[in-house]
């Protein structure tokens, strides 16, 4: 339920618990990072909507924008801003939330880079601009932290080649090192736009096993944020 403070719309008494984003590029290993921490208890784990992105009734607007972002960019920008919403609002049931990215990556990082490129119009780019605007202006979303998993675009080449996602089959390499250049200014450099909350960089090249050792030798830093 949400109800008003300061202006802004929030959720109700949901200020004590931790909202904590796992953020970095396409096949950084947000999702096995998530599912790590999902054995634990205290901790709910929301992973991102992807499936509605690929099947919002029948339609798939991923699939549509790596065939003609120009065209179907809005669309699913558009739609992808409406789940990440709701999910930033859905009641958190643990005192530990972790979720797959956020509205603000969406934004900051996908919408701006069609924009960049060329591939969205500007009509399409300051309408989306002013749903952003307004939702963030308007609506408490709370985030406590921040762990970006920093990995080279050639590691997130290699994943995504073994993962094969079928919509995914033709991204090319500077796809990924555009992706991973706006991370690094929105989250190491700062230099482009505001981050909502404090920042831990975790090194995500390693295998597996050692991606599991990382997140083992950080659990306490990622769930103490609040204390420290
Ligand atoms: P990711 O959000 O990177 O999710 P993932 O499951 O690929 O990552 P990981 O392996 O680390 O768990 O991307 C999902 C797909 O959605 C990918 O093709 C990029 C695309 N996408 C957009 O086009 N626009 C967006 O705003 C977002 C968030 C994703
Ligand atoms: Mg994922």
């Amino acid at each position: 339920m949400l109800s008003s403070s300061q202006g802004k719309l929030v959720r109700n008494g949901e200020d004590k618990k931790l909202v904590i984003c796992i953020e970095g590029n396409i096949a950084s290993g947000k999702t096995t990072c998530l599912e790590h921490f999902s054995k634990t208890s205290d901790i709910e784990v929301l992973t991102e909507p992807v499936s509605k992105w690929r099947n919002v009734q029948g339609h798939n607007p991923l699939g549509l924008m790596y065939q003609d972002p120009s065209r179907w960019g809005l669309t699913l920008q558009t739609y992808v801003q409406l789940t990440m919403l709701d999910r930033h609002l859905s009641p958190i049931s643990a005192p530990i939330r972790m979720m797959e990215r956020s509205i603000f990556s969406a934004k900051y990082i996908f919408v701006e880079n069609l924009y960049r490129s060329g591939k969205m119009p500007d009509v399409d780019f300051v309408v989306l601009t002013e749903w952003f605007d307004w939702i963030t202006q308007n609506i408490s979303l709370p985030v406590d932290l921040i762990v970006y998993l920093q990995t080279t675009p050639q590691t997130c080449y290699e994943r995504l080649k073994e993962r094969c996602r079928e919509e995914e089959k033709m991204i090319p390499i500077e796809y990924l090192e555009t992706i991973h250049q706006l991370y690094e200014d929105w989250l190491i450099n700062k230099t482009s736009f505001e981050v909502p909350a404090p920042v831990l960089v975790i090194p995500a090249d390693h295998d597996p096993q050692k991606m599991l050792h990382q997140y083992e030798e950080n659990r306490e830093k990622i769930l103490m944020v609040k204390n420290t």
